[in-house]
C-alpha cells in the first residue's frame, strides 16, 4: 500500500545526492538524521548511477523511511519507482510526460513535477487533478547542486507568479514546495515572502539537498530547518512590525524623531553619485550618522553598529555582490533596509539589477515615484521614458491601488512619492504560516497619503527624492519606540514640511537646496509636528 496522499506533510522535504556526503557520513546516515530531526517526505536523487546501485540504495532507504512513516518519492526513474515500491515518482520539465506518467504509475502514487516558469502552470491546470499532486518551484536562488541548471533563478519573485498561476487556474490540489538555494539565512524570508496575490495561498514546505546532504551535522542541519519552518514570524527590523488601522499622532511623530536624535543612527548609503554629498547633510542635519560606503568586507561589521541603517538606492549602483552582501548582513542583523529602486524598468539593465536587489533582501521600506510604483505593480501601460516620474496628474485612486498592490507584494511599507505622497503597509506583521497565506488581500491594507500641496521647486534640485530615502532610513532606524509604518510616515511627512518651509524662504534652486537642509534641521531639532503644514488621512 502506498502512502495515503492526503496524508503527506511536504513542510520539510529532503532531496539525496550521493556526491556530497562529508566524510564519515553516508547517504544512508544523513537521510536517518533528517528523519530523526523533521524531514518529512524524502526523494532519492541519483543521476550517475548504475541501476543496481540505485535499486540497492533504493530498498535500503525504502525501509528507513518506513521505519519513519514518512513517504519515499523516486527522482525521473519510474522503474526504479515501482520496483521498490516507493510511494511516487518525482520528474522534470524534460522527462517522460505526465499523462505517461500517471498512467505507469497508477493513480495513487504521488507525481511531482519541476516548475520554473509560472507558464507551465496552464498544462498541469489542463491536465487536472488527477496528474500533479505538488510541484516543485524553482530553482529560487543560485545552487551548486543541480548541474548545468537551463533557467536562471527565478528569486521568492518568480515563486510567486507561480502561486498566481496556480489561484488564477483554480488548481487547489496542487501543493506546493520552493527547491534551488535555500538555507537557514533565506527560508523564513522565502516562506514570509512566498504568497499569492490573493492572499490565498502559501508555499507548503521547503525542499533542499545540500543544507542537509552535505552538513557535518545533518541531524542539526534538519532540527534548524525544522525550527525555521514550525515559525510563524520573520522579523527583519527590530521596531514592532505590528500592522495597524490607525494614524500616528502628532505626540507618536514627536516621539519618533526625538528617540532618532538621542540614537543617532548609522545610516550606511549605497547610492548614486549626483546624492552623495546632500544626502550625507540630509542625514546629519536630522541626527544621524551618515556613512557612503560601499566596501563590500565592511557591511558585516557596520550592519551590527546599533541603530544601523542601510539605504539602497540603485541610480549608480555599486558591483552587485556588494550589494547582495550588504542586504545579507542588515538581513541577518535585524536592521532595516530602504530601497529606492531608481528608474525601476526604464531599462533591461535596470529592470534586471532591481529586480536582482528585490530577490535578495526583504525591505523595511521601498520607496519610489509613480512611475516606479506602477511599474512594480505592473500597472504602467507605457515604458518609462526615463528615471523620472512622468505624469503629474496621475489618478489617486490609481495610486493607492498600485501603492497597496506593491507593499503587499514586498510585504514591506510603500511611499509613492508625489504631490500626494501615498504610503501603505503590506509587512503582514511579519507573520507568516505555511500553505496558508496572509488571510487578506492588498485592497485591506493600512494605506496613508501625505498632502502639503504642490512644491513644485522640489522638481528642480538634484537629489531631492533620494533624500527622501535617507530620511526615511534615519527615522525607521532610530525609532525603537513605534512601528515601521509610523516612522515612515513621520519621515514622509517631515520631508514634506521641511520641502514647503524651505519654499516658501528660498529664492531659487541653488537656495532652496540649502533652505530645505536647514528646514530638516530646524523641524528635527525643534519638534512640534502640531505645526506641520501638511495633512495626514487615511485612505
Ligand atoms: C521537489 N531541482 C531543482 S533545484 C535542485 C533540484 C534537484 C537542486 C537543489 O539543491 N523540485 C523537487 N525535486 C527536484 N529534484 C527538483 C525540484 C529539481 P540545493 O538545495 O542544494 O540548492
Amino acid at each position: 500500500m502506498v502512502f495515503p496522499k492526503d496524508k503527506v506533510d511536504y513542510s520539510l522535504y529532503l532531496v539525496t545526492d550521493s556526491g556530497m556526503q562529508p566524510e564519515g557520513t553516508t547517504l544512508y546516515s544523513q537521510v536517518e538524521a533528517g528523519l530523526q530531526n523533521g524531514v518529512t517526505l524524502v526523494q532519492i536523487r541519483e543521476k550517475d548511477c548504475e541501476t543496481i546501485d540505485f535499486i540497492k540504495e533504493g530498498i535500503a532507504i525504502r525501509k528507513l523511511c518506513t521505519k519513519y512513516n514518512v513517504p519515499l518519492i523516486i527522482n525521473d526513474r519510474i522503474d526504479v519507482a515501482l520496483a521498490i515500491d516507493a510511494d511516487g515518482v518525482h520528474v522534470g520539465q524534460e522527462d517522460m510526460p505526465i499523462p505517461l506518467v500517471r498512467k505507469i504509475v497508477g493513480p495513487d502514487r504521488i507525481i511531482g513535477w519541476s516548475v520554473g516558469k509560472a507558464e507551465e502552470v496552464k498544462q498541469l491546470a489542463e491536465w487536472g487533478p488527477d496528474y500533479v499532486d505538488y510541484i516543485g518551484v524553482g530553482t529560487i536562488f543560485p545552487t551548486l547542486t543541480k548541474k548545468n541548471p537551463k533557467k536562471s533563478p527565478m528569486g521568492p519573485q518568480g515563486a510567486i507568479k507561480v502561486l498566481d498561476a496556480l489561484e488564477t487556474y483554480n488548481a487547489t490540489w496542487c501543493k506546493t514546495v520552493a527547491i534551488g538555494g535555500l538555507h537557514p539565512n533565506n527560508i523564513p524570508r522565502v516562506l514570509y515572502q512566498c504568497v499569492s496575490s490573493n492572499g490565498k495561498r502559501a508555499l507548503d514546505g521547503i525542499s533542499l539537498v545540500s543544507d542537509i546532504m552535505a552538513s557535518k551535522n545533518a541531524a542539526g542541519s534538519a532540527k534548524i530547518l525544522r525550527d525555521l519552518i514550525n515559525g510563524t514570524s520573520f522579523k527583519y527590523v527590530p521596531n514592532s512590525l505590528v500592522s495597524t488601522k490607525n494614524l500616528p499622532t502628532t505626540n507618536d511623530m514627536a516621539d519618533i524623531i526625538k528617540t532618532v536624535s538621542k540614537n543617532r543612527p548609522l545610516v550606511q548609503h549605497i547610492t548614486n553619485k549626483v546624492h552623495y554629498n546632500f544626502g550625507a547633510n540630509v542625514t546629519l542635519a536630522l541626527n544621524s550618522s551618515p556613512i557612503m560606503s560601499e566596501i563590500e568586507s565592511e557591511v558585516g561589521e557596520l550592519s551590527l553598529i546599533p541603530y544601523a541603517t542601510l539605504l539602497l538606492n540603485t541610480g549608480t549602483i555599486a558591483p552587485i555582490d556588494t550589494v547582495k552582501s550588504a542586504l545579507r548582513a542588515y538581513n541577518d542583523a535585524k536592521r532595516p533596509i530602504v530601497f529606492d529602486p531608481v528608474g525601476y524598468s526604464s531599462t533591461t539593465t535596470r529592470l534586471v539589477l532591481n529586480d536582482t536587489c528585490l530577490s535578495f533582501g526583504q525591505y523595511a521600506c521601498v520607496k519610489g515615484n509613480s512611475s516606479e510604483i506602477l511599474s512594480l505593480a505592473n500597472l504602467s501601460t507605457e515604458k518609462m521614458k526615463g528615471v523620472d516620474a512622468s505624469s503629474d496628474n496621475m489618478d489617486l485612486s490609481l495610486l493607492i491601488k498600485a501603492t497597496k498592490a506593491v507593499a503587499f507584494q514586498f510585504k514591506t511599507v510603500v511611499v509613492c512619492t508625489g504631490e500626494t505622497d501615498v504610503i501603505a503597509d503590506g509587512t503582514n506583521s511579519g507573520d507568516y504560516q505555511l500553505s496558508k497565506g496572509t488571510g487578506n488581500i492588498p485592497d485591506d491594507l493600512m494605506c496613508v497619503t501625505v498632502n502639503g500641496g504642490p512644491i513644485p521647486i522640489m522638481g528642480d534640485i538634484t537629489a531631492s527624492g533620494c533624500s527622501l530615502g535617507s530620511t526615511i532610513a534615519s527615522l525607521v532606524g532610530g525609532s525603537d519606540t513605534h512601528s515601521l509604518f509610523y516612522s515612515v510616515i513621520t519621515a514622509v511627512a517631515l520631508y514634506k514640511a521641511a520641502g514647503k518651509l524651505a519654499s516658501t524662504r528660498c529664492k531659487g534652486s541653488g537656495s532652496f537646496h540649502v533652505e530645505l537642509i536647514d528646514a530638516l534641521y530646524e523641524l528635527s531639532h525643534n519638534v512640534d509636528p502640531t505645526k506641520w503644514d501638511v495633512k495626514i488621512s487615511a485612505s
